[in-house]
């Protein structure tokens, strides 16, 4: 039996937090607001006067030009630079600062200093297939004599991270109506709280969006989704205490389909990956999904925890084994040291990262951006022009 959940608001569900971990941050009004980097409006076509006396006449000839000048390519904003420096500061205070020590003590751009950056990249979380990777192309542009000094190193480093992250570069497609994305992933990881702020963000661009409580293993779990329902305010599909998640993601995309709703985010259960019972039943889930949805499932968003390192890349592997994972959502980065995983999950994974988590308010899911990522991660600790 399925309810509907937007209902008279009860009880904060103040022991969730008790159980294990903080619910969403309810204390905060909602802001939901969608971070994008958008490129800046084009510069208007600028005015034809004060030419010089040779040109006016050549130009004279000219219509006069309408459109405005084609907007350049998006480059990172410095403001969402910022923003994900101050949310990769712990990432950036390990393996990038010791980077920076480094050139610090070593003038000399020679072979040895290779081996103190491959150093360096083996202990970062980076993962070793792809920190060997990177040095080897390190030592090739070296034998080409292209890294002449330590800002050539740098610009190096930052065009090998865009080349592994750009490429894997997609968009979310969520464009049928309704699309579903099924978000996954191991307990503790942020799944139920990234959907919240999923919500928020499609809500805010005029989406109807229903969220479908497929963690049925906790009461709580539940609960955590419904204040995030009221907090957006979008519809929780719920089934009773230990229903079949399959079922309740079922009904969840039938009552979408019948209210012409935009998008159904379902949530899951996210009990150890060492359970193989788990995968069971999320290919269960993503049958079900598919018969409800009469086609594939549009999006599998995988949320993987930053702070769990090279575990993150093994989790991976595992989910993907199981399900048709679509891309990736990296939480948590402003708590660890280990963001340089996210190279290893791209590299090894060939996923798509669409968001990244950058601390608990609903802002600070951000989309993911391969260039201003790059930017922010790889800024050099004294390069003022994207300070903090
Ligand atoms: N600092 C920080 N905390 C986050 C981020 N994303 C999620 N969290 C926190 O991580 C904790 C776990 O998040 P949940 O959304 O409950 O995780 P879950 O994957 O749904 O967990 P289960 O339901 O047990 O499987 C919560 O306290 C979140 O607030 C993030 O990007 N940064
Ligand atoms: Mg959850």
């Amino acid at each position: 039996m399925i309810r509907t959940a937007v209902e008279p608001k009860p009880a904060e569900p103040a022991e969730t937090k008790a159980e294990k971990k903080a619910e969403p941050a309810v204390e905060e009004p909602p802001k939901p607001e969608v971070e994008r980097a958008e490129p800046a409006p084009p510069e208007p076509a600028p005015q034809p006067e004060a030419k010089e006396p040779e040109s006016a006449a050549a130009e004279a000839e000219q219509p006069e030009p309408t459109e405005p000048a084609e907007p350049e390519a998006k480059k990172p904003s410095d403001e969402d630079v910022k923003a994900l420096k101050k949310g990769l500061a712990s990432t950036r205070g390990g393996f990038i600062a010791r980077l920076a020590k480094v050139f610090g003590k070593k003038k000399e751009i020679d072979p040895a200093l290779l081996d103190e950056i491959q150093e360096v990249l083996l202990t970062a979380d980076i993962g070793v297939k792809t920190a060997e990777k990177i040095l080897e192309r390190l030592k090739e542009r070296m034998d080409r004599n292209e890294l002449s000094d330590e800002d050539r190193v740098w610009e190096a480093l930052r065009s090998e991270a865009r080349a592994i992250l750009a490429t894997r570069g997609r968009e979310l497609d969520i464009s049928k109506r309704p699309s579903v994305i099924l978000v996954v992933g191991v307990n503790g990881v942020g799944k139920t709280t990234t959907i919240g702020k999923l919500a928020s963000r499609y809500k805010e661009s005029g989406k109807k969006v229903i969220l479908a409580a497929g963690d049925t293993f906790r009461a709580a779990a539940v609960l955590q989704l419904e204040v995030w329902g009221r907090r957006v305010g979008c519809d929780v599909v719920k089934g009773k205490e230990r229903a079949d998640p399959a079922s309740v993601i079922f009904d969840a995309i039938k009552k979408a389909k019948d209210e012409s709703a935009d998008l159904v985010i379902a949530d899951t259960a996210g009990r150890l990956h060492t359970k193989t019972n788990l995968m069971e039943e999320l290919k269960k889930v993503v049958r079900t999904a598919e018969k409800a949805l009469e086609r594939p499932v549009d999006e599998i968003l995988l949320v993987l925890d930053s702070t769990t390192g090279q575990n993150a890349i093994q989790q991976a592997q595992l989910f993907k084994e199981a399900i048709p994972v679509s891309g990736i959502a990296l939480t948590k980065l402003d708590g660890t040291a280990k963001g340089g995983v996210i190279l290893g999950i791209v590299d090894e994974h060939d996923l798509p990262v669409h968001f990244v988590g950058i601390g608990e308010r609903v802002e600070d899911l951000r989309e993911f951006d391969a260039p201003t990522f790059v930017e922010a991660l790889f800024a050099k600790p004294d390069d003022e022009s994207v300070a903090a």
